[in-house]
């Protein structure tokens, strides 16, 4: 067992803090507060490769392991986590999803240009009537000999307006149950593809969630990944390696409010002495470290776990449940270290205690985390 970083996991880890502190900071405060997507910083995530970082380098990916991933992930998140999802999306859900089931074609006309930031990606399963119940798709994808035609309404998408391409998950059979369901690319601007309006949400408001209807969509049938009926593996598959990335969301977003929290804590004064001195904070500090590390533990292990090939539908399923319960803890303790401080905008907590929340639900609520997990302890 060696817990210790490589040179390059370092190299990569003080690369994201850099690029977070100099772009992501600046502005932070204010593109929440509009709900403006980062678009500008975006680019530059494509820029120094943060958007395709586990993509085969040969359509332009970093090659890079899962380890280095979330550690970008975490830092980035400690700042803007609005930032962090886009790349979340794009990284995990996306690149993954088509750098692992796409064909040759597929890779070369889009995976190549979404590692690098030129395009970007969106996931779409989830729908007004699916979300935690993924397999009652509502979207139907005819068959037309060459081509399908996609109907139907995606809800709560990420990157859905900014979004070039879009994974969408569809119906093609619907008495074959899951096992008719396919994943399909469709581009932006496709005849009867409409974005609806932008979600008003309470975090992440950076990022641009975005209902999406289809009505009538042609979609040539060389942009179905993989065989026919392979659509709900492929979804389950690619938001088990999308749960890690949101879990080193979550603990980025913790570990981010605890380090503000502590810095606060040596400069607050009161009764006399900083308020790190009053063991009320100091035992505060002390159980978020302790929850943040025991999170960090799991997300590593999730990540490790897919680097060594092996199955990471449980680890993955436990570090999101977990770290994103001490995001939700932190964040709100962070706060509370804070005093009055803590509520207004510029001391970044209460943002982060808000961005916290959506951990718990996107990519999979703790509920059917809990349902992932205690299928796979019970079935031996
Ligand atoms: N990898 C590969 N295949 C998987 C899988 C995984 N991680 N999880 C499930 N499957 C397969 C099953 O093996 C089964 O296929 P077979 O019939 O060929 O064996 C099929 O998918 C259906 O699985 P299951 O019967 O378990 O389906 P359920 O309806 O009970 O749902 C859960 C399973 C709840 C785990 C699934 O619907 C889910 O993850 N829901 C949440 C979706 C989500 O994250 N939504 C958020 C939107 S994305 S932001």
């Amino acid at each position: 067992m060696d817990f210790k970083l490589t040179e390059e996991h370092i190299m990569i880890r003080d690369a994201a803090r850099d690029f977070a502190r100099t772009e992501l900071l600046p502005g932070v405060i204010e593109r929440d507060e509009k709900q403006e997507f980062p678009a500008e910083q975006v680019k530059k995530m494509g820029e120094l490769g943060f958007l395709g970082m586990m993509a085969s380098p040969e359509y332009g990916g970093g090659g890079m392991d899962t380890i280095s991933y979330v550690l970008a992930m975490e830092e980035i998140s400690k700042i803007d986590a609005s930032a962090s999802v886009v790349m979340s999306v794009n990284n995990s859900l996306v690149c993954w999803g088509l750098d692992t089931y796409g064909s040759p074609e597929q890779k070369e006309k889009y995976l190549s240009k979404l590692t690098t930031g030129e395009k970007l990606g969106a996931f779409c399963l989830s729908e007004p009537e699916a979300g935690s119940d993924a397999t009652s798709q509502k979207t139907t994808a005819i068959d037309k000999g060459d081509h399908y035609i996609l109907n139907g309404t995606k809800n709560w998408i990420t990157n859905g307006n900014s979004a070039d391409f879009y994974l969408v998950i569809a119906q093609t059979d619907r008495e074959k149950k899951h096992k008719g369901i396919n994943a399909f690319i469709v581009e932006k601007g496709w005849e009867g593809f409409e974005v609806g309006p932008k979600e008003q949400k309470l975090g992440i408001r950076g990022s641009d969630t975005h209902s999406l209807n289809f009505n009538d969509v042609k979609v040539p049938k060389e942009n179905r990944i993989g065989e026919d009926g392979f659509g709900f593996k492929f979804a389950m598959k690619t938001l088990s390696g999308g749960r890690i990335g949101i879990a080193a969301q979550a603990l980025g977003i913790a570990a981010g409010a605890y380090e503000l929290a502590k810095d606060y804590s040596k400069q607050r004064k009161a009764f006399g002495t900083e308020i790190c001195n009053h063991q009320a904070i100091a035992f505060k500090l002390a159980d978020m470290h302790t929850s943040i590390e025991a999170a960090r533990h799991l997300v590593m292990k999730a990540a490790w776990d897919k680097d060594q090939k092996q199955n990471y539908d449980l680890s993955g399923a436990m570090a999101k449940l977990e770290a994103s319960k001490v995001a939700m803890d932190v964040t709100v303790e962070a706060v509370q270290v804070h005093g009055g401080n803590g509520y207004v905008k510029e001391y970044h907590v209460e943002r982060l205690m808000r961005d916290a929340k959506i951990t718990q639900i996107y990519e999979g609520t703790s509920e059917i985390q809990k349902i992932v997990i205690s299928r796979s302890i019970l079935k031996d």
